[in-house]
Order: C-alpha cells, then structure tokens, then sequence
C-alpha cells in the first residue's frame, strides 16, 4: 500500500460514521459550545508567546518558534511555527496536555498553513491522544489519527472535528503535528486558534450525543499506522 493511499485510509478510519451521526444529531438539537465558551487548551491563540507547548515528547527533532503570521489581523496576535525534522518520513509536532471533564463528548478545531516548501506533501496534520491519568500520566487508551491535515498551498484553513475520549479518558494529549516525507527536511507549518472548548453541562440533547458515542465507543476504529 503506498502512502498515499494509507493516508486516505487513515483519515477514514479516525471519523467513526456514528460518532458523525451523533454530533450532526447533538448540533441539530441545539448543543454546541456556546460562542466564547472557555477554551481548555492554553494560550490557543498563541497572542504573544508559543507558552503552554512543549517539544518533549517528540524529542529535538521538533522546534518551535512565535510568528507573527495569523489567521486573522495580523496585528492582533501571531501563531506557533513548527518545524520538524523527523528523519523516518513521520509524524511529530509540539503537544500540549488538556485535562478533560470525565465522560464528556469533546470537540477540537485549529487553523494551520503549510507554506509553500521545496518539497511535495508536507501536511499539518494534528492528532490527539487518550490517557486514563491526568496530566497525560497512566495508560494510553488510544489515538487519533488525525483529526484532519492541511496541505501546502492551501493557506490558512481550519480543521475541526469530534473527539470520541475512551471510557476512563482523564486528559488527552494534543500533539500539532506535522506530517514529511523521509528524504525532505525540515519541514514548516504555522497552527493558531487551537480550540477545544469546555463542554456545556449535560442537557437533554447531550445525553442524546452521550448516548449514541456509547454506541460508537463498540465499533473497532482503526487507530495507528
Ligand atoms: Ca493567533
């Protein structure tokens, strides 16, 4: 299987179709994260500084640096520029750990750009995991790859998608990955607005969504490479 075709399978095998269902249901019935709800990754906006990113987890082969470059007015704040230089033709890029209510459908979006680069295929290409300890300690109960990618020249774009926590998820990782091929380095892709807003209270429309991700925690996903 070439790559190409193991990325389109992978970005099929992270959006499970009931869990699509259930969030199409749970909007329709009126849940969503109310504008302005409080965003539990830190400094998501990335105003001033790259503070609330770390690159220990993927080890030197990431850096990261403030740009000025946003999404929106350029004066207002800037975004974390990621290069990476993982040599296997891999996956990697800055996390941040975000501890999570117990139980709660979770929902994460971002914008990324990819500039133009010397070499085809650099993708933003974010992904989360799941840890049953907080603070991302204990288990790992699974991964997700990913939860959207971002090629070159598409300037800035947003991905966003529905988190399904494994039962027991106290915190999850989120890792603002950059995907390269072996033989290109390094590899540049900006991220900003990272947003994974604090869920509401339970209503009757989010036990309806907690409901049908119970379903869809029973069907096998396809979680890594
Ligand atoms: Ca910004």
């Amino acid at each position: 299987m070439n790559w190409r075709e193991r990325h389109r399978r992978e970005c099929l095998g992270t959006r499970s179709r009931v869990w699509s269902a259930a969030f199409a249901l749970a909007f329709a019935l009126g849940f969503a994260a109310p504008a302005g709800a409080q965003n539990l990754v830190l400094n998501g906006d990335f105003d001033l500084d790259v503070s609330g990113c770390s690159t220990a987890y993927h080890g030197p082969v990431i850096t990261i640096a403030w740009s000025p470059l946003d999404p929106g007015d350029p004066t207002a704040s800037g975004s974390i520029e990621v290069t990476s230089t993982v040599d296997s033709g891999g996956v990697g890029g800055p996390t941040q750990c975000v501890d999570v209510p117990s139980g709660s459908p979770l929902f994460l979006s971002m914008e990324i750009l990819v500039p133009t680069q010397s070499f085809e295929y650099p993708y933003g290409y974010p992904f989360v995991r799941f840890y049953d300890g907080f603070s991302c300690s204990g288990n790992e109960l699974s991964t997700v790859y990913p939860i959207g990618l971002v090629s070159m020249g598409e300037g800035w774009k947003q991905i966003s998608g529905p988190l399904a926590p494994p039962l027991g998820t106290e915190s999850i990782l989120i890792d603002l990955g950059i995907w390269k091929p072996a033989t290109a380095s390094p590899a540049i892709a900006y991220f900003d607005w990272v947003y994974l807003p604090e869920p509401e209270l339970l209503t009757s429309a989010s036990a309806v969504l907690v409901a049908l991700a119970s379903l869809a925690r029973r069907r096998p996903e396809k979680r890594s490479l």
